[in-house]
């Protein structure tokens, strides 16, 4: 049976899928979560809001974003890097909820990293026409662990490239549930989203949530 592009039903998760020597794909591997997250990704954001960063370059992303966990990842004028406290509350960032923390650990397992243990989830959301350049992940302090990425909501296109901004990057489509692992030699990939084609998700409207797990300490 041949999948359209445009196939909303949840991909039955299968063999995962390397997609270069460090980085797996799972299919669907969240999908009997998905709610549950969801449902915490309200909680979270209830406490801490999403909110649209300006890069040190003066640029304003179009990706909202918060972080759940001990350390949360922020961009201001000065640079990147990661804060114990929400920079708009002075608080400490949302507790990780622990059906945060389990799906990663397991998600992470079964791409060969075992004792995956995140201290940062970096939640973003892409309204349609949002997307994220390709960038590298280079501010955490434990470059062996690898990243854990939860998809949810709209679908996207994941664009991977090399350790080279100049290479031509390959494109996955991202659905509801899938699960990218990513670590040991692509570690340091480029990597971005395309813009988000708009769309009416059945469980979360018009918008992407993506949850990437970090070691950030
Ligand atoms: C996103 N993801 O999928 C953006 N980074 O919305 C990332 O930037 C990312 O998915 C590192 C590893 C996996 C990712
Ligand atoms: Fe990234």
């Amino acid at each position: 049976m041949t999948r359209s592009l445009f196939d909303e039903t949840p991909t039955p998760y299968g063999a995962p899928e390397a997609i270069a020597p460090g980085a797996v794909l799972l299919r669907g591997f969240a999908c009997p979560v998905a709610d549950a997250l969801a449902q915490s990704v309200k909680q979270v954001i209830a406490a801490a809001p999403l909110r649209h960063l300006v890069t040190p370059g003066g640029h304003t992303m179009s990706v909202a974003m918060c972080n759940c966990g001990a350390l949360g990842w922020t961009s201001c004028r000065s640079g990147y890097r990661y804060s114990r406290t929400d920079p708009l509350s002075g608080q400490p960032w949302p507790a990780m909820p622990g059906c945060f923390l389990a799906i990663a650990v397991r998600a992470a397992a079964e791409a060969g990293f075992d004792n995956f243990r995140p201290d940062a989830c970096l939640i973003n959301r892409y309204e349609p026409g949002a997307r994220m350049s390709l960038h590298q992940d280079r501010d955490e302090g434990d470059m062996t662990a690898p990243i854990v990425s939860v998809s949810l909501g709209l679908p996207a296109v994941f664009l991977f490239g090399s350790g080279q901004r100049s290479d031509r990057p390959a494109r996955y489509r991202l659905a509801h549930g899938d699960v990218v692992v990513w670590g040991g030699p692509s570690r340091l990939a480029f990597h971005g989203v395309a813009p988000l084609a708009d769309g009416d998700h059945a469980q979360l409207g018009r918008q992407r949530i993506n949850l990437t797990f970090r070691c950030a300490g």
